[in-house]
């Protein structure tokens, strides 16, 4: 079942309608997926959902550009960090599939956000289109990016998700191990080494170029919380904010919010993908709760 608001779309399963995703139309920003009327997404109680800033939470959307650009010869220098989609007003295009149920929604130059898309040098012609796939146990998110004009241009994509955890010391990722990653808070590479990732302190690191079969979980205390599986989509950035980050964020709330959040973000970061014109690029996640540790990766 699909309900238009003004502001927002809700979809349910006609079999479960406690199994529902609700996406603002600001951003596209998925602000609620409930599985059988549980929460999996956090979303900060000072979250602007009013379309004045991008929301603090859920799964925003990032693009043209990862963070701040910082070279100076790239033509989304002037963007500000994470770029426009996820402060723009999205067209919803309706429902595409009916079982399981799909619902879409398309930017482009004309309904961008004017002011930041106009620092992207040189105002290429895009067209993205999302797809959100509500299954019964499963949520699957997929972005097209295509380029309908006559001049390449480089883009990033990621997808902003916050997960929701009872308490993050609680929690570990695995299949992470031995894979690169740049971490944020040291500006330094380093190959990850520890057989599952915990979370004592501020965490921002980009794992890069992670083997599209290693599905990155949440396991909380010995049993799997949530699986994401990833396809097109090389790179994963982790994030937990900690205590003084989240005290810094204005609309980061309640202040203890940090241990009940942590952002697993799978996207195309690393580097900057260049799409010619008339070619498209996709990439798409799902995300799936339970089910068996999998140790992927070479942990000795
Ligand atoms: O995804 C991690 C990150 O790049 C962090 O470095 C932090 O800046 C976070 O995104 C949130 O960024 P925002 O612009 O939403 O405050």
């Amino acid at each position: 079942m699909i309900e238009e608001h003004q502001d927002k779309v809700i979809v349910q399963l006609d079999s479960d309608p406690t199994t529902s995703v609700t996406i603002l139309k600001y951003g596209a920003t998925v602000i609620s997926w409930k599985l059988k009327g549980e929460e999996q997404l956090w979303v900060s109680t000072a979250a602007k959902l009013d379309g004045s800033k991008p929301v603090r939470g859920g799964i925003p959307l990032v693009f043209p550009n990862f963070g701040k650009t910082k070279d100076e010869s790239k033509a989304t220098y002037d963007l500000p960090q994470h770029g426009f989609a996820r402060n723009s007003e999205w067209e919803f295009l309706g429902q595409t599939t009916s079982n399981p149920i799909t619902v879409q929604f398309a930017l482009s130059p004309e309904i961008a956000n004017k002011e930041v898309y106009d620092l992207w040098k040189g105002k290429p012609d895009f067209t993205l289109i999302y797809n959100i796939t509500l299954a019964d146990e499963k949520l699957t998110t997929t972005i097209e990016v295509e380029n309908p004009g006559d001049k390449p241009f480089e883009f990033n994509w990621l997808f902003h998700t916050y997960f929701r955890v009872d308490d993050i010391t609680d929690i570990v990722v695995n299949n992470l191990t031995d894979e690169e990653c740049y971490d944020q808070l040291l500006a330094t590479t380093y190959r990850e080494k520890a057989p599952m990732v915990n979370f004592i302190e501020e965490f921002d690191r980009i794992y890069k170029k992670i083997p599209e079969e290693k599905v990155l979980q949440i396991i909380k205390l010995g049993h799997v919380q949530q699986n994401i599986k990833r396809s097109g989509l090389p790179d994963a950035v982790v994030w937990n904010p900690w205590i003084n980050k989240s005290k810094g964020m204005g609309d980061f709330e309640p202040k203890s919010g940090y241990l009940n959040m942590l952002c697993i973000e799978a996207g195309l970061v690393g580097e900057f993908k260049t799409l010619s014109p008339g070619e498209k690029w996709t990439g798409s996640q799902d995300f799936y709760p339970k089910g068996e540790i999998l140790v992927q990766s070479n942990i000795y």
